[in-house]
């Protein structure tokens, strides 16, 4: 704790660079985060210095090698505040995490007429994995509607929610509104129906305070490289009695208790679900992303991002023909902005932008039902971490004012 979070910047080395003549601006931390000169420092050192495959050797190298890999499994409890860091699974990302959540759990119990809810504003890899199973097991999907700032409709919620309900799988914070589900309030829901709840914390962890004993959430999930690490590593953390029920998705080496001609018996959770050789640097880099984020404090995060919404949103709202998706109200908004221009099309949009320097993602953002919802084939979008500055959004401010005079006058 204790950095200034105006220091971040100078660590993300990939930032001092021009695009199109202009010093880049990058505002697709949603899709990926940068990684701090740190996480690259620790990845580099563990190769040089510690590099062996673990849980196997008995020799130095891979005592340190393993030693670190375990207790970066506890570095990412205590992230979480997990109860134990047996809690925690490494995973490729969100996406496998779900997926296994799915079929590993989920498929085993669900039955035909029993019912799954999600809602209208879940990423894909919050859907279909969900679909699938309802496919294979019988199982109905249901929806939960949006109010119209974009928050989960919790009136709709309990409607929805009900004892034929087994599992509720929800963003925390959507990846196109930056809202922020009360995943406490509805885990309580599901809960009095008998229900689990599923949460997909992509977006969530790394930039706001992520406590899932307080949250009392049943499975939780995110991605590395969001939050500062590499990419091809993730997180899926489950109450440890749930874990115990759940069945691997991958057999081989490393996950077996003992293996017969015939019969397998498996290890306890979580090393039953890391089959093979494990992606061991990026959970150094995780754990190097972890102490960096420690050195902020994520709370000093989460204000910093509130205060570039404080900055963009009204700067937003005051051009004219911008239709901006999710609240309006910086104090109601994570660090994500999805809009549209008059009638450009996004790709144009983001392509303009480009021409400035400015990195956003333009596109339906791996969540198509949201946009049919929404009534918009696609949106441009920016999304922030702790290395944007008031100044990144002043650089976006006017380069959409910029790209508004091109396409309705033709000149910049
Ligand atoms: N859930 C949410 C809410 C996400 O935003 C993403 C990725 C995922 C799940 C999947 O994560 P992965 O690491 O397994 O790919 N979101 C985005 C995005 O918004 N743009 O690119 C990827």
């Amino acid at each position: 704790m204790g950095k200034k979070i105006s220091d971040a910047r100078a660590d993300f080395l990939i930032l001092d660079q021009i695009v199109n003549d202009e010093p880049l601006v990058y505002l697709d931390s949603a899709a990926t985060s940068q990684k701090p000169k740190q996480v690259l420092t620790a990845l580099q050192n563990y190769y040089e210095t510690t590099n062996a495959n673990v849980h196997r050797g008995v020799y130095l190298l891979a005592q340190q090698a393993t030693q670190a890999y375990e207790d970066i499994r506890q570095k990412v409890a205590t992230f979480i505040n997990a109860n134990s860091s047996q809690e925690i699974v490494y995973t490729k990302g969100t996406t496998e995490a779900l997926n296994w959540i799915a079929q590993g759990y989920f498929r085993q119990f669900l039955q035909p007429g029993d019912e799954i809810v999600l809602s209208y504003l879940e990423h894909h890899s919050n859907l279909v994995p969900w679909q699938i199973v309802a496919k294979q097991t019988g199982a109905k999907l249901k929806y939960i509607k949006l109010t119209d700032e974009g928050f989960l409709d919790l009136n709709d919620a309990t409607k929805q929610i009900t004892p034929k309900t087994k599992v509720v799988a929800l963003a925390h914070v959507s990846n196109v509104l930056g809202v922020c589900n009360p995943l406490k309030q509805l885990a309580q829901l599901a809960h009095e129906n008998g229900a689990l709840l599923v949460a997909d914390g992509a977006q969530a962890v790394g930039h706001q305070s992520v406590d899932v004993q307080d949250l009392d959430v049943d499975f939780y999930a995110f991605s590395g490289h969001k939050m500062l690490a590499p990419t091809g590593i993730g997180v899926l953390w489950a109450k440890a009695e749930l874990l115990d029920k759940m069945s691997p998705l991958e057999f081989g080496g490393e996950m077996i208790e003992t293996v017969e001609l015939y019969e397998t018996t498996f290890k306890q959770a979580p090393y039953k679900f890391e089959a093979g050789t494990q992606n061991i640097a990026a959970v150094v880099g995780l754990g190097a992303a972890i102490d960096y984020l420690n050195q902020y404090g994520v709370k000093q995060i989460a204000q910093h991002e509130k205060e570039l919404m404080q900055q963009a949103l009204p700067a937003l709202q005051a051009i004219p023909g911008i239709t901006i998706y999710g609240p309006l109200d910086p104090a109601k908004r994570h660090g994500i902005i999805s809009f549209n221009l008059n009638d450009l099309h996004p790709h144009d949009t983001a392509t303009a932008l480009d021409m400035e320097g400015i990195a956003v993602r333009a596109g339906h953002h791996c969540a198509q039902p949201l946009m049919r919802y929404l009534n918009t084939p696609a949106t441009v979008r920016a999304s922030f971490h702790l290395y944007n500055t008031p100044q990144d959004v002043s650089r976006l401010i006017d380069a959409i004012w910029a790209t508004k005079e091109f396409f309705e006058n033709g000149s910049f």
